[in-house]
């Protein structure tokens, strides 16, 4: 390998082109060093000339062609694809390219870029630098050629002190979007070439520093600091840290500091580093922090981490992977908002600010490098790069230009070599290169099944059942396919869980316990934050956000790509407050009027937190009434990270009134953070005291019997019905199907069995027997084709009886069902439903509800239940119990790829209002949705922008629902959470009410 190396150094700095079948890094380059702004640096961002030709042989070959040649503008940095030229292209795992390593097809997209720049004054030393070029570059400045790049989010630096000269100096970059690095870069994400990130100039003195190493070092034993600051330059180096009291102390040499305040998320001190030579000044800020693995867990500063972590691709609708700064910063604030305390840099290197910001407002980061080769996957890992030496100089160059690059951040905690790469002997050797470069952080990849050459065990889209088995260390490794080396001395996280694509992710509470249940996991990273939707315009003028497919491309993964928890535009989807749910960093738990709190946090104590509590009385019904919760102040216990407590809540607000309460804990900061305001809620638990009195609930919903069948069960006295028939506030038709309550006309009533699929539903659970997905199952036992026949249709006293009989259509199976309508309590129709399958099911059913459809003006809801966000039987661990209203409009997800979505459950009191009178349901267990448009057209609709309000609200009761799991990628449905056929009843009440 040494000879390799000197091999690569040599090759790096020769300053000649690289042929795109050359699987080489690039040439000419400066050797790899941290990124180290100056106040002098100038940006080269703003307006270039610009040209396009589909294949590199048609582009110019030199500046001097392109100068005599037509032109257009273009925004640097940016991607050409989002920009008029060409489009973007989705694939998942396949390559969009025949896989014949190292050639790129001759068609492929090449542009030059070239903009002047004007030198008023020669400096002693210049430098280019280059953050991202997606595609492979070659560089001119005037007409001397640099060299050229490989590595798409990696930074290239070239020197530039014989090219330059006063006056005007063109600098030229070629662009093609394939390469022999394209095998390198297949991540799962859009192919957007382009200058996408900054292209900076670079004025410095003739001996500059050229590289910082921070080594900022804690001992939580003693609480000191270790500090050594190594200098790369030609001159000698001091170091300043005014708030440390360290001035011109020679760089290199060690310092012991006692009294350190370490660095952590929860408190992410920094203290202002400056490095100088005689002539030259560079600033950093520097955490002091220990990356240790003991006792089988993953330690910094000797406290065992509990990474609450996201995937974050860098993502924006317009400007794609060109994600401006403030936009990153608004990112992780709303991260830190929803209890996020890690970020997973997949799958490549971010843009060189982002760290900045992750030391400032505290994230842990696994940084990874700019490295995936799935496509080789689909050809039974024929050829993969990994194990091939032809490409171990590339290998070798992207993991060191990733460390040096990012080797100074106190929230790098991780270095990832990359993702889905298969595995060999060149992962093996990167890992090696950094143990040998900075030993200081452990090494990651998922792909290092057996442990062999990193150190951690790493597994994505695991059940949550088998990551306790490998918790507790009883999931052997290779117990199954993908599991992880089990050595129990390995920590083990989950780079990948919770596959957040469309309604979901489900299952997520059952994933944390199995986190915080043992010490070797460190944690699980949400796959993924930002849904990568492009906002494109059609031909007729009107916008939408666009996915795979859309753009015309003859392979693509279609909406894939639209799975985070956030929209494109960063708005939350309902699985960020599930998540910020269960990452949070203060559990609670009521018992009675016992709370247990415990302090999750990893780096500091429950001091600057306060808590609430708020009582509210509840009706017989379990519901509130309209008067404000009685709160008021509780005190915190003192807790250390890893503590926990139980604390009597006040027995001044005599919790026990006879009454049924409703009793709800919130810890919120005190103080206001570079994140959140003073105020902002932590954690919250909330609690039913059932009270001495007796209650009663009218409307319960009754889980299953094992009886098979419904008797048909008239009384004697029964008349049957022929016509339609008026009944207590109920008018009916002559099937026997509710039309009015009160005034209020009523479509289409009837039993709902079915859902437009989620993205869930049409994805193969990892963890289930059946290749199918639960979509298929359910239309291949015809669910999706159910006929009613009534089967009974009679009066008798007050007792109204409807039966109805849903048959699959071509099938002797189906399912029973009998509504039974009272009306002995005035102006209130109740209604007891029971259903039964009948025939063979070996499917779990979407749900069982009620469906009809209310005029358009029914526009608002109130309701008593969890909200205000979505809540199926898997998700809603962010939905509270109370009062909720919003306009039927707001009900809505805007998936971009429309599917089932929105459901509110523990539904207790619904009102549906229209301007002068309201539906009002009452029961218990139950859930609603509520849509201006049908479940038929949400199901055929491709794109959010598709669909269109019908002039009615479209209405769900439901009395169960299945699961929503992450079948998309990953386990299906719970056991728990499936609804599995059988005979079930329930109860629920109708009224016609003034609407308030
Ligand atoms: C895993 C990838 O690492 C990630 O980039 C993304 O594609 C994700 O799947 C699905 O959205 S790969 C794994 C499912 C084989």
């Amino acid at each position: 390998m040494a000879t390799l190396l000197v091999m690569l150094g040599s090759q790096l700095s020769v300053r000649s082109d690289l042929p795109l079948s050359s699987p080489l890094p690039g040439t000419g380059q400066l050797a790899p060093a941290a990124w180290l702004p100056r106040p002098s640096d100038l940006d080269l961002g703003g307006s270039w000339r610009f040209a396009l030709w589909p294949s590199a042989a048609e582009a110019p070959a030199d500046p001097a062609a392109f100068r005599e040649t037509e032109a257009s503008d273009i925004r640097v940095p940016g991607h050409w694809v989002l920009q008029g030229h060409g489009a973007p292209a989705y694939t998942n795992v396949q390559y969009p390219f025949p896989v014949d390593p190292p050639h790129p097809p001759d068609g492929n997209p090449t542009a030059i870029y070239q903009r002047t720049v004007w030198i008023d004054e020669l400096p002693e030393q210049a430098r280019l630098r280059f953050d991202g070029i997606d595609g492979a570059a070659t560089i001119w400045w005037n007409d001397t050629l640099l060299g050229s790049t490989r590595g798409s989010r990696l930074p290239a630096v070239f020197s530039l002190d014989d090219s330059l000269r006063v006056g005007e100096n063109v600098l030229t970059v070629r662009v093609s979007q394939w390469s022999a690095a394209s095998y390198l870069e297949d991540q799962d994400m859009w192919w957007m070439p382009g200058i996408f990130r900054a292209v900076t100039l670079q004025s410095l003195p003739a001996q500059a520093i050229d590289d910082v190493f921070v080594h900022a070092d804690y001992d939580h034993e003693s609480g000191g600091g270790v500090l050594r600051v190594e200098v790369r330059s030609d001159a000698d180096a001091v170091i300043d840290v005014p708030s440390l009291g360290i001035a011109e102390h020679p760089a290199g040499v060690e310092l012991s500091l006692a009294g350190i305040r370490p660095w952590s998320p929860d408190d992410p001190v920094l203290h202002e580093l400056r490095v100088r030579t005689d002539r030259d000044e560079v600033v950093l800020k520097v955490g002091f922090r220990r990356v240790s693995i003991d006792g089988g867990s993953l330690r910094v500063n000797g406290t065992p981490v509990r990474l609450s972590g996201v995937n974050r691709h860098e993502h924006d609708p317009d400007l794609g992977r060109a994600v401006p700064i403030a936009t990153a910063r608004a990112e992780l604030e709303l991260m830190k908002r929803h209890n996020i305390n890690a970020v997973r840099t997949s799958h490549y290197p971010p843009d060189p600010r982002f760290l900045e910001l992750t030391d400032e407002l505290g994230l842990f980061v696994i940084d990874e490098g700019d490295l995936e080769t799935h496509g080789f996957e689909l050809n039974g890992w024929r050829r993969n790069p990994s194990d091939d030496p032809m490409w171990l100089p590339a290998f070798l160059d992207r993991v060191e230009r990733l460390v040096e690059r990012d080797k100074n951040h106190p929230s790098v905690i991780i270095w990832s070599l990359g993702n889905e790469a298969g595995t060999g002997r060149n992962l093996a050797a990167m890992s090696e290169w950094i143990h040998g470069r900075d030993p200081s952080r452990p090494v990651h990849y998922e792909g290092d099944r057996d442990g062999a050459y990193t150190d951690i065990g790493s597994a994505m889209y695991l059940s949550s059942a088998d990551l306790d088995a490998v918790g507790a260390g009883s999931l052997p490794p290779g117990a199954k396919p993908g599991s992880p080396a089990g050595a129990p001395e390995r920590p083990f996280l989950l780079c990948e869980f919770a596959h957040a694509m469309g309604t979901g992710p489900g299952g997520l509470s059952e994933y944390q316990a199995a986190i915080d249940g043992h010490p070797r996991i460190a944690g699980a990273f949400v796959w993924e934050w930002i849904e990568h939707g492009l906002r494109q315009r059609l031909a007729d003028g009107s916008v939408r956000l666009a996915y795979g497919g859309d753009f015309g491309e003859l392979v693509h993964d279609g909406n894939f790509v639209i799975d985070g928890l956030v929209s494109p535009d960063r708005e939350p989807r309902p699985g960020l407050a599930d998540v910020a749910a269960v990452f949070s960093p203060i559990g609670l738990a009521l018992d009675g009027t016992e709370l247990t709190v415990t302090n999750r946090y990893h780096g500091r104590t429950t001091e600057g937190l306060e808590a609430t509590l708020a009582v509210v009385d509840l009706d017989t019904d379990g519901v509130a009434g309209d008067e404000p919760p009685v709160s008021q102040q509780i005190l915190i216990p003192l807790l250390a990270p890893g503590e926990s407590a139980t604390v009597q809540l006040p027995a001044e607000l005599s919790l026990d009134s006879g009454v049924p309460r409703l009793l709800t804990v919130s810890v919120a900061q005190a103080h206001a953070t570079a994140w959140a305001p003073a105020g902002h809620e932590i954690a919250w638990v909330q609690a039913e005291l059932p009270g001495s009195g007796a209650t009663s609930q009218p409307g319960s919903a009754s889980s299953a019997s094992s009886a098979a069948s419904i008797a048909a069960s008239s009384a004697a006295s029964a008349e049957a019905l022929s016509g339609p028939t008026t009944f207590g506030v109920g008018r009916f038709d002559a099937s026997g199907r509710l039309t009015q309550v009160g005034d209020i006309p009523i479509h289409d009533f009837g039993l709902r069995f079915w859902r437009a699929p989620t993205d869930n539903d049409f994805g193969t659970p990892w963890d289930g027997d059946d290749q199918r997905s639960d979509a298929q199952r359910w239309t291949d036992a015809g669910l999706d084709r159910l006929q009613a026949r009534t089967t009974e249709y009679s009066v008798a006293g007050d007792e109204l009886v409807v039966g109805t009989r849903y048959g699959v259509i071509s099938s002797d199976r189906g399912i029973d069902s009998m509504l039974r309508w009272s009306r002995t309590e005035a102006g209130v129709l109740a209604l007891d439903v029971e259903v039964a399958p009948f025939g063979e099911w070996h499917v779990p059913w979407p749900r069982i509800g009620l469906g009809f459809r209310l005029p358009g003006e029914f526009g608002d809801v109130r309701w008593f239940g969890l909200g205000p966000g979505a809540a199926y039987p898997d998700t809603g661990q962010g939905a509270r119990l109370g009062w909720h209203s919003m306009p039927i409009d707001d009900l809505q997800v805007p998936n971009i790829r429309p599917q089932e979505n929105g459901s509110r459950g523990g539904l207790r009191r619904l009102a549906l209002l229209a301007s002068q009178t309201a539906l009002q349901i009452d029961g218990h267990g139950l859930a609603f949705s509520a849509r201006p448009w049908s479940d038929a057209a949400l199901e055929a609709a491709d794109h959010l922008e598709d669909l269109r309000p019908d002039e009615s609200t479209h209405v769900h009761v439901d009395f169960a629902r299945h699961g929503i799991g992450t079948a998309a990628c990953g386990p299906g449905v719970l056991p728990q959470h499936r609804l599995e056929p059988a005979r079930y009843s329930y109860a629920v009440t109708f009224r016609a009410v003034p609407a308030l």
